[in-house]
């Protein structure tokens, strides 16, 4: 039977206003979602979550006894520089402190991401990253944790998921502030946010640290529906836009003149032009052989047809099946492939699409030097019964997604760990509660923690490090 490579991470993730909740505790500044989910429209909200913030030695505890060897924690940047500028708040930094520590306590390699989605909310209102000021004020924080955390954290994650903030700001516009089918904003934030990597990266490098710095991208697979050239182009500018975009800048440096010319039609579809500053490339080359590893989050895979409609998203927040719609007008429209089940958040599963992607990487750009699949996971309505959860099809969507990994290693593709989303129950940041994806259960009312029957199977996985059929 297949095995994963000796070194292999198995570890699961979290990130700060999903899990920690205290969000009035230790000084904390607001993020951006803490004002968007107060408005009255709103479902739920992180002022409690998973309650992360006092309940991590129950997780780290559970995860050590669970066969795990790492996790992903993110640093609230509003805990410890609470307007995003200015003070630096001690208070913060002793509570992380006190996490890294315990992870570290129980064995447990803490992968710190330094930015996942929660801007504070000052640096919202001046712009978040379609301002450039973002990009310094961001890279000092860094340097604040690099300074504090360095000594005992040794793998260190600049962006989660730029693909995923500025699509969910401007073009879904689920995330604030909640801006629709803006292709143009959501490409120069991606740009800004880019230039924002690469300069963390160098500082990094410049303090000689003991350690890896490496970035996140959600990397989905799109495939044409048919074989027609209408809708293989479909496919291809998407890919370009939320996969190709950002690969270039991180890994080749700059951007491939095949890139520049989608990005450039995409602009122009909204009347402008691509802004690059003088240094810039210079930036994303500098960081570009510097990138320790690459972070791929990867859930589904999407198929798309040609589309000259007028652009219609329609975001399936609450798990009732087939309500999404993704359609962007000169771009094109995922539909359903019929061979493909879905999650009832209408998520395509395709683990084939993990591997495709994982031996694109690998082919397209040689330069990457490890990857990790640090987020991969089911959105399930786990229910339940008689004091236990059996989350089967959890497990079965994990299993498959272990395999393509394997397949892509076999292809001669490095990946040294898998990181399932989540560790414990959190916050899903537009589904709310409902949408569960953890190893252990989390009852909200009293957040006790129950682990599922994936956690014994896991834990099975990882210290056989063989996927259980
Ligand atoms: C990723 C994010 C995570 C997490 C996950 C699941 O994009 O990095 O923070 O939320 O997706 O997404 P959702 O909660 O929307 O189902």
């Amino acid at each position: 039977m297949r095995q994963f490579p000796k070194e292999f991470i198995f570890g699961a993730a979290t990130a700060a206003y999903q899990a920690e909740g205290a969000v009035n505790e230790g000084g904390r500044g607001p993020c951006y979602w803490d004002e968007f989910l107060h408005r009255s429209e709103s479902r739920f909200n992180g002022d409690v979550a998973s309650d992360f913030y006092h309940q991590y030695p129950v997780d780290l505890k559970l995860s050590n006894e669970y066969g795990l060897n790492g996790i992903r924690i993110s640093i609230a940047w509003s805990r410890v520089i609470p307007n995003g500028t200015g003070e630096v708040n001690e208070e913060g930094l002793a509570f992380y402190d006190r996490l890294i520590d315990e992870c570290l306590a129980n064995g447990v390699e803490p992968v710190v991401t330094l930015h996942h989605f929660d801007t504070p909310l000052s640096l919202f209102h001046q712009g978040d990253w379609l301002n450039r000021d973002n990009i310094d004020h961001f890279v000092r924080f860094a340097e604040v944790c690099f300074k504090r955390f360095g000594d005992r954290v040794k793998k260190w994650v600049s962006i989660n998921e730029p693909w995923s903030v500025v699509a969910g700001q401007y073009i879904i516009g689920h995330f604030p502030p909640n801006i629709r089918y803006d292709v143009a904003k959501a490409i120069q934030a991606m740009h800004h946010m880019m230039i924002a990597h690469a300069k963390v990266v160098d500082t990094y490098k410049r303090m000689e640290l003991d350690g890896e710095v490496g970035i996140i991208h959600i990397l989905e697979s799109k495939y044409p529906i048919t074989e027609s050239e209408e809708d293989r182009e479909a496919a291809y500018v998407e890919d370009v836009l939320a996969n190709q975009f950002m690969l270039d800048a991180c890994l080749k440096g700059t951007y491939t003149t095949e890139t520049l010319a989608v990005i450039e039609r995409l602009m122009t579809l909204q009347q402008t032009t691509l802004v690059i500053e003088e240094g810039d490339m210079e930036w994303l080359e500098l960081a570009s052989s510097q990138n320790d590893f690459l972070g791929v989050n990867y859930y589904a895979s999407h198929f798309l047809a040609a589309y000259e409609g007028e652009s219609g998203i329609h975001h399936n927040g609450t798990g009732e099946k087939g309500t999404s719609v993704f359609g962007l007008k000169g771009i094109g429209k995922r539909v359903s492939n019929p061979d493909v089940p879905t999650t009832d958040w209408d998520w395509p599963i395709y683990p084939a699409g993990l591997t495709d992607m994982l031996v694109r990487v690998h082919r397209q750009y040689p330069n990457y030097k490890a990857m990790y699949v640090t987020e991969n996971g089911m959105g399930y309505k786990d229910d339940l019964i008689d004091g236990s959860i059996d989350d089967t099809p959890r497990i079965d969507y994990i299993a498959q997604h272990l395999n393509a990994i394997l397949d892509a290693i076999e292809q001669g593709v490095t990946v040294r760990g898998y990181f399932l989303w989540s560790l414990m129950d959190v916050l899903s940041w537009t589904n709310g509660f409902n949408k569960r994806y953890g190893l252990f259960y989390v009852d909200f009312e009293t957040q006790e923690r129950l682990p599922k029957k994936s956690a014994r199977w896991m834990r099975e996985v990882a210290n056989r490090r063989q996927v259980i059929q």
